[in-house]
């Protein structure tokens, strides 16, 4: 066969391979916004945690650049650089150029690939102003420079290594990315979840725009990750954790009960996190309710009126980390983070409920303390549906009377509408005058409400203020929420820029979050931003947001003949200035919450909210002008 001609047809494909990426870049990494930037990162990094699966790398390097630039050193073997038969290059050219080809060889074992990532390094390289790669192999240091997807240099030797590993710096093309800065917080917190997931492994996160150096190594596995979940409550026991490989499957499961009411579960296929469940999760919780249950009726736990307990029953308090990993995923759903493959439910109840029944039956003074907690939960869910069943009712005798307090807009459509929730009354007052009447509705809160992550549903639906919220907002709660019957798109949490309203603001979020989660899916919470100072000079009024803000307007504007007034409250605006500076449409910002990660969510969540005190008051100090940060 003519060699050349071989050559020829594959380098074409390659070239075309690349420029496909380029052209749709969203089709392999979602996005070219924050997000899709991301990605790049965690793609290079999911091959290196490959690498550590396969038993051959412990440690991972990421440093970000000054010029945004990433770097992504691991010790595994290194990427093969010897010629590839097939398409007559190194192999390492082959992996970053050939679309899909990095699995290709090298020995089996699970890879991330496939997945939500794992469109390849390729992908990565292709979307790159730049990428240098350096191969530590053999006693050399290798090296192969690209741009935008393309070899500039050939595989050159350029010196000798007494280590193996790999090591990849791209440079993100600002052709394709609207947006080029890394976001640490971002960058930390998935880095963060893939050390708990890859138990020994140890990454450090080296910012050099910031010096911050980071390291994340937990020998636990997920057994840390539970316990970390965990850092702010009180727990019934040790963490209970077993690993199991079935039909080439392998589940790992960490559990631990605590003395509050919420479920903290988190799953994982192939280190990526399945929000929307899938088979795994309903083997884990089939097996859950099964053996708990069977526990129970075995050893006389179930008795007066009480026959069987519910999976919600027997979930309450729990906190668990369920990781799977499965050679074939098949990811579902629109954001593919519900995991399809339908023997995964048939193992992972086998490995489950012959572990846990073990289990149970060594550590009776455990599983009596999860008995009794599940009967307790049992009963308070038919006290639970009692009271929803009165506000069920009550809502629906009600529905032309909304809230006494509720200043409700005349637009009928939901669409147009927004909800104003404000802390306290005066600026309750103010609110009300300054508003649009016609969009705009207001349902001022006295003073503080419950805090839902220490009460059960019907505790919180007996206070009061949390019934006329849920009452002005239309869509009733938990299982009988409906987002459809949502009165209005916009909900917006007006809170004073102290420690007061930053908690406010999250014991709402809280509730939200508990109880009306689909509100912040479909993106219909926002966090209103009123200003902290208002500066005058020569009649000139000017608003100012922030404290660097204040900073940049007095360097500009000198620090002579101002005055400077300080807001520290709503109730310290007037109508005009409340509409001008925080609620009129045309010239207000507001924060859309975002539930971008709900571990994040949970940690800020449990932080402020758990039952152990100190961390939560520190937290509130340190963030009580920082929005941001409470933006879940
Ligand atoms: C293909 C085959 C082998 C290793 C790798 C790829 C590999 C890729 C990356 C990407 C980042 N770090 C990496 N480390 C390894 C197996 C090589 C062998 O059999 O020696």
């Amino acid at each position: 066969m003519d060699n050349n001609a071989k050559y020829g047809a594959e380098e074409i494909q390659v070239l075309e391979g690349l420029e496909a990426v380029r052209r749709r870049p969203s089709m392999y990494i979602g996005s070219t916004s924050a997000r899709g930037l991301h990605h790049l990162v965690y793609e290079v990094v999911d091959n290196s945690i490959d690498e550590a699966l396969a038993g051959y790398c412990d440690k991972i390097d990421i440093i970000i650049h000054r010029d945004n630039a990433v770097t992504v050193v691991d010790n595994g073997r290194g990427i093969p650089v010897d010629i590839q038969p097939q398409m007559g290059l190194p192999a390492v050219e082959v992996v970053l150029t050939v679309l899909h080809a990095g699995g290709k060889f090298g020995g089996g074992g699970y890879k991330v690939s496939g997945g939500l990532h794992g469109v390849g390094v390729s992908v990565v390289n292709a979307l790159s102003e730049w990428l240098e790669a350096e191969v530590y192999r053999d006693g050399f240091v290798y090296q192969m420079r690209f741009e935008k997807g393309v070899p500039v240099t050939g595989l050159k030797t350029i010196g000798k290594a007494k280590n193996t590993g790999t090591k990849i710096t791209f440079k993100p093309d600002s052709e394709i990315f609207e947006e080029l800065e890394f976001s640490q917080e971002t960058l930390v917190q998935r880095l963060r979840e893939l050390s708990f997931l890859s138990k020994g492994v140890k990454i450090t996160y080296n910012d050099e725009r910031t010096e911050q150096q980071l390291v994340f190594q937990h020998n636990g596995g997920i057994k840390d990750f539970v316990l970390y979940l965990n850092k702010n409550k009180t727990v019934q026991h040790k963490t209970v954790y077993f690993k199991d490989v079935k039909d080439q499957i392998m589940v790992e499961l960490a559990f631990q009960y605590t003395e509050g009411y919420v479920e903290n579960s988190f799953s994982y296929v192939n280190n990526i996190h399945t929000i929307d469940g899938g088979t795994h999760e309903t083997g884990f919780r089939t097996a859950l309710t099964r053996v708990i249950n069977d526990y129970g009726k075995k050893y006389n736990f179930l008795k007066n009126g009480i026959t069987s307990l519910m999976g919600e029953d027997i979930r309450e308090g729990l906190t668990s980390i369920i990781s799977v990993k499965v050679p074939e995923p098949q990811f579902e759903g629109q954001t593919k983070t519900k995991l399809g493959n339908s023997e995964v439910r048939g193992i992972v109840d086998t490995i489950v409920s012959d572990n846990l029944s073990i289990f149970l039956e060594e550590n009776p003074s455990v599983s009596r303390k999860i008995l009794e907690k599940s009967i307790n939960a049992s009963r308070a869910r038919d006290a639970a549906r009692k009271a929803r069943e009165l506000t069920r009712r009550k809502t629906a005798l009600e529905s032309s009377t909304l809230p006494g307090k509720l200043a409700d807009c005349s637009e009928r459509d939901p669409s147009a509408s927004e909800l104003f929730i404000v802390e306290g009354d005066s600026a309750g007052g103010s609110a009300k005058q300054g508003r649009d009447r016609r969009y705009q509705a207001i349902l001022p809160l006295r003073g503080k409400i419950l805090n839902v992550e220490k009460s059960r549903i019907d505790k919180i639906l007996s206070n009061e203020e949390i019934r006329a919220l849920i009452t002005a907002l239309g869509t009733g709660i938990g299982d009988d929420f409906n987002i459809e019957k949502a009165r209005y798109h916009k909900i917006i949490i007006m809170t004073d820029a102290d420690v007061d309203g930053a908690h406010i603001r999250t014991l709402l979020l809280t509730f939200f979050y508990r109880y009306m989660r689909q509100l912040i899916e479909n993106g219909y919470a926002y966090i209103a931003q009123p200003p902290l100072f208002r500066v005058r000079k020569d009649k000139k009024e000017t608003y100012v947001y922030s404290d660097k803000e204040l900073e940049q307007l007095l360097n500009r504007i000198g620090h002579d003949k101002i005055s400077l007034q300080r807001y520290k409250g709503l109730g310290e605006m007037d109508p005009d200035q409340l509409w001008d500076t925080t609620m009129n449409f045309d010239t207000r910002t507001i924060l859309q919450v975002q539930l971008e990660d709900a571990i994040e969510a949970n940690q800020i969540f449990s932080m402020l909210m758990g039952d152990k005190v100190e961390p939560r008051r520190e937290f509130i100090q340190e963030n009580a002008r920082a929005v941001k940060n409470l933006d879940i």
